[in-house]
């Protein structure tokens, strides 16, 4: 069965101005065509931004706790439909079912969060200098803002930016990515039943064009993006040239050291979880394992044990533990990795190669394992997206640290360790926004910051707090109840 998707333009579902559209195929099974979306144009774009740009005042004008209660109906909807759309997700990107109803209840956390946060929106009061005058600073919505997003968290990672900005008062421009359009239409579903009004959500399909445009657009105000570190750069060099803000989430290439004190059984399972999750298909993946000389062998050999009993599959079966790999692209790319890591003197002793599982003809590949990496070797420094581990081996903690932060990202990091002062040590010394301390690099709540440093983002964060902190700008009030005159700074100081 396959349909036709449109996009969401002033309340109403509409057809792509280009008349082109683009396939999406369930990528454990290519021959399961889920549907053709919209290939939209600057057109679209153009009149989804003015639809935002119509919308804003009235949505930023209603009180917060009412805007707060449409995302808490969007919230029970999607806990309501949160097997529904993560089998519709599973089918999309490949990711296990059990993945898919986390990947969900991350956006119902958030819509929650969201939602509470519009009685509270807190803005400062602050003693003037000057008598029978008050000074405050309130938030304010930054206005249209266009939400580019990945494919891997395709409902979770769009709810951290849409459901904090929502509730802020702005109006949104979404753009899903083009390998998972549809979990995006059913998470923006929800709020449309939730009883958004006409205009504060337009979604629009597409590629390249599509973005470029959005970020573009005059009346686009602010950008949130998730991907890769090409894109966002350069989307950023548009935003800079433009004046616009833009909260930027990119790679990672995130270290799990295992210190000699570790409990090894723990350290395992985080690092299986970690490394072998998602097909690897995170930003927070743990991509490098760093390992202590006196467990290194052990720790290699019980990982290689453990990752022979994952079971590759149709994330809808029951029982798989790793899905698919998002695209045959993707394949190439991981493997052209993994070939690059061979030519560079890594031993690969696991894995390596793409695979079927039950004749289905899906973008299969071995969960891969490498060892004797420095921290000059191609796998050692790029984000692969994909089941490939790293392993290095350390003799100190010392040098643990120096290999985890020799890297161009910063998003996520960990140690396995027993010592309490390490793990403070650690906490201090990783150059990352997230640490970890006995799990793996990937389990963000939704209620904590979320980002990271160098190469992964330009200092903004998604969730919790911290997403309210983008999505809003301060604006100053001063009231002067005096009947006078007063001059700061002259009148408030005596000569
Ligand atoms: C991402 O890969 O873009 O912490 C987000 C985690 C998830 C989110 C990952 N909760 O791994």
């Amino acid at each position: 069965m396959s349909d036709t998707f449109e996009n969401y333009i002033d309340g109403r579902w509409q057809k792509v101005s280009t008349r082109q559209t683009f396939e999406n195929r369930n990528p454990a099974d290519p021959d399961d065509l889920i549907g053709h979306f919209p290939d939209s144009g600057p057109a679209d774009v153009d009149e989804a931004a003015h639809a935002a740009r119509e919308a804003l005042d009235g949505w930023s004008d209603m009180p917060a706790p009412d805007r707060g209660k449409i995302l808490k109906a969007s919230g029970d909807l999607l806990v309501e439909r949160k097997e529904d759309i993560a089998r519709a997700m599973t089918r999309e990107m490949g990711k296990p079912f059990f993945e898919t109803k986390g990947d969900v209840q991350e956006a119902v956390d958030t819509a929650y969060y969201a939602a509470s946060e519009t009685r509270r929106l807190f803005g400062t009061t602050i003693p003037s200098e000057l008598p029978d005058k008050m000074n405050m600073a309130i938030r304010r919505p930054l206005g249209v803002c266009g939400i580019i997003t990945a494919w891997n968290f395709p409902v979770a990672v769009p709810s951290w930016k849409i459901f904090p900005a929502l509730a802020a008062g702005n109006t949104i421009l979404f753009k899903p990515s083009e390998d998972a359009p549809h979990s995006g239409l059913r998470f923006v579903q929800t709020l449309i039943d939730a009883g958004i009004p006409d205009g504060v959500i337009n979604v629009i399909n597409g590629a390249d064009e599509a973005g470029e445009a959005l970020v573009e657009h005059p009346e686009v105000d602010a950008i949130g993006f998730t991907g890769s570190y090409e894109v966002g750069t350069s989307i950023a060099e548009t935003c800079g040239r433009l004046n616009k803000p833009i909260s930027l989430e990119m790679g990672g290439k995130n270290p799990m050291i295992v210190m000699d004190d570790a409990d090894l059984n723990l350290a395992l399972e985080g690092a299986i979880w970690g490394a072998y999750g998602t097909t690897g298909q995170r930003c927070t993946a743990t991509s490098r394992l760093i390992c202590h000389e006196a467990v290194q062998d052990e720790f290699v050999e019980m990982i290689q044990d453990e990752a022979e009993t994952l079971v590759l599959g149709d994330g809808n079966e029951d029982g798989t533990d790793v899905g698919p790999l998002i695209s045959e692209a993707a394949v190439e790319d991981v493997h052209r990795y993994v070939e690059i890591g061979q030519d560079e003197g890594a031993t690969l002793v696991m894995g390596g190669s793409p695979t079927t599982v039950n004749g289905l003809g899906g973008h299969f590949y071995e969960p891969t394992l490498f060892t004797d990496v420095t921290p000059d070797l191609t796998i050692a420094r790029e984000e692969i997206f994909g089941p490939v581990l790293s392993v290095f081996e350390v003799s100190s903690y010392d040098e643990a640290v120096e290999v985890a932060n020799n890297a161009k990202y910063g998003l996520s990091s960990s140690i396995y360790t027993q010592d309490v002062n390490k793990s403070f040590h650690a906490m201090r010394d990783l150059e990352a926004g997230i640490t970890y301390v006995n799990g793996p690099t990937i389990g963000a709540e939704a209620h904590m910051p979320f980002g990271g440093v160098k190469g992964t983002g330009n200092g903004q964060r998604d969730g919790g707090y911290a997403a309210f902190e983008f999505w809003t700008e301060h604006k100053t009030l001063y009231v002067d109840y005096s009947g006078q005159l007063q001059k700061a700074q002259m009148d408030s100081v005596e000569d």
